[in-house]
C-alpha cells in the first residue's frame, strides 16, 4: 500500500497500454476518481517518450488553465515579495505565459536562448541518478499534470506549476542554470547510494528549498517555496538554519507538509561558494567523511 507521499510517484503500466500513478492518501485528489483518471491520462503522455521527439502536447481543460491562472496571478504578488532578484529578473526574462498552461515544448523554447536547459516529460518516477544526472546535460524531467483545484496554493507533489513556474524561471537564470548543472555533475560522480543521497538533500534544502538574505529581507530561492503561495507566506517563521553541506546532506525531510527547517545562503555568491563548490568536488569518500561528523 502506497501511503508515504515520496517525491516521484511510483508508475505502472495497464495491459491496455495505460499507466496509473500512485498517488498518495495525503494528496488532495486522492478521493476525486476524475481528478486520478486525468493525472493518470497526462502521466501517460511520458511512457514511451524518447529525447530529442518532441513533448506529446497535453490538452489542459478549461478548468486546468483556470487553477495556472489563478496560481500565477497569486504568485506575481508574492514573488514581488519575497523572490530574491535573480529569480526575478529570470522570470522576466523568461515570459512565460499567464492565462494558461504552456506546453513544456514550449518552455523549453523559451529557455533555449537563455541557459539552454530543454524539458523531458516524467509520468512520476524517475529514478534519482538519471533525475539528477540528465541535469548535467541541461535536461529537467517534469511532470505534465495539475495540482487539484482544491487546494491550488499548495501540493506535496512536483506538479506543472511547480516545475514550470517554480524550476523553469529558476532554469531561466545563467547562474541556476550552472548550480543545477554542477548538482547532475555531482549525481554522476558518486557511486554509493548514501552519497547519492546526500547529493539529493543537498538539493533539496537549496535549489528546491532554500532561503537567502538579500539586505536585511530573508528572501525565497527554492522552487518549492517559490510554487506555492500558502508556504511562502510561511517560510521566514520556519527554523532557519546556517547553510551547512553536512547538515543539509543528512537531514530528514517530510515531502508532505511545509518545510520547518530551512537553510540559509547569506548572498548568492555564498550559496555558490558553498554548494556550488561541494557539487563540483564531491565524491563518494568525501561524502563518506562527511557522513560520519554529521
Ligand atoms: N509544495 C510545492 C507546491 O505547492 O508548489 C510543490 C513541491 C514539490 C516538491
Ligand atoms: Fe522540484
Amino acid at each position: 500500500m502506497f501511503e508515504e507521499a515520496q517525491y516521484f510517484a511510483p508508475v505502472a503500466a495497464n495491459e491496455d497500454g495505460s499507466v496509473t500513478v500512485e498517488l498518495a492518501k495525503s494528496h488532495p485528489g486522492f478521493a476525486d476518481p476524475v481528478y486520478r483518471a486525468r493525472r493518470n491520462a497526462i502521466a501517460g503522455l511520458a511512457v514511451g517518450y524518447t529525447r530529442g521527439e518532441p513533448i506529446p502536447h497535453a490538452e489542459y481543460s478549461d478548468e486546468e488553465h483556470e487553477v495556472w491562472t489563478l496560481v500565477t496571478r497569486e504568485l506575481a504578488v508574492k514573488h514581488q515579495k519575497y523572490a530574491i532578484a535573480e529569480f526575478l529578473d529570470a522570470a522576466e526574462a523568461l515570459g512565460l505565459p499567464k492565462d494558461r498552461i504552456p506546453q513544456l515544448e514550449e518552455v523549453s523554447e523559451l529557455l533555449k536562448p537563455l541557459t539552454g536547459f530543454r524539458y523531458l516529460p516524467a509520468a512520476g518516477l524517475v529514478p534519482l541518478r538519471e533525475f539528477y544526472g540528465v541535469l548535467a546535460d541541461s535536461y529537467f524531467h517534469s511532470t505534465q499534470y495539475i495540482r487539484h483545484h482544491s487546494v491550488p496554493f499548495y501540493t506535496p507533489e512536483p506538479d506543472v506549476i511547480h516545475e514550470v513556474i517554480g524550476h523553469g524561471n529558476t532554469l531561466a537564470s545563467p547562474r541556476f542554470a550552472a548550480l543545477y548543472r554542477l548538482a547532475g555533475q555531482a549525481a554522476r560522480r558518486v557511486e554509493t547510494a548514501e552519497a547519492l543521497e546526500f547529493v539529493s538533500k543537498v538539493f533539496w534544502f537549496t535549489l528546491e528549498f532554500g532561503v537567502m538574505r538579500e539586505g536585511r529581507d530573508l528572501k525565497a530561492y527554492g522552487a518549492g517555496i517559490l510554487s506555492s503561495y500558502g508556504e511562502i507566506e510561511e517560510f521566514r517563521g520556519m527554523d532557519i538554519r546556517p547553510l551547512d553541506v553536512t547538515v543539509m546532506g543528512t537531514t530528514a525531510y517530510d515531502i508532505t507538509k511545509y518545510q520547518d527547517v530551512l537553510f540559509e545562503a547569506a548572498s548568492f555568491d555564498h550559496l555558490e561558494d558553498v554548494v556550488g563548490q561541494f557539487w563540483a568536488s564531491c565524491d563518494d569518500e568525501m561524502i563518506a567523511k562527511l557522513r560520519t561528523t554529521a
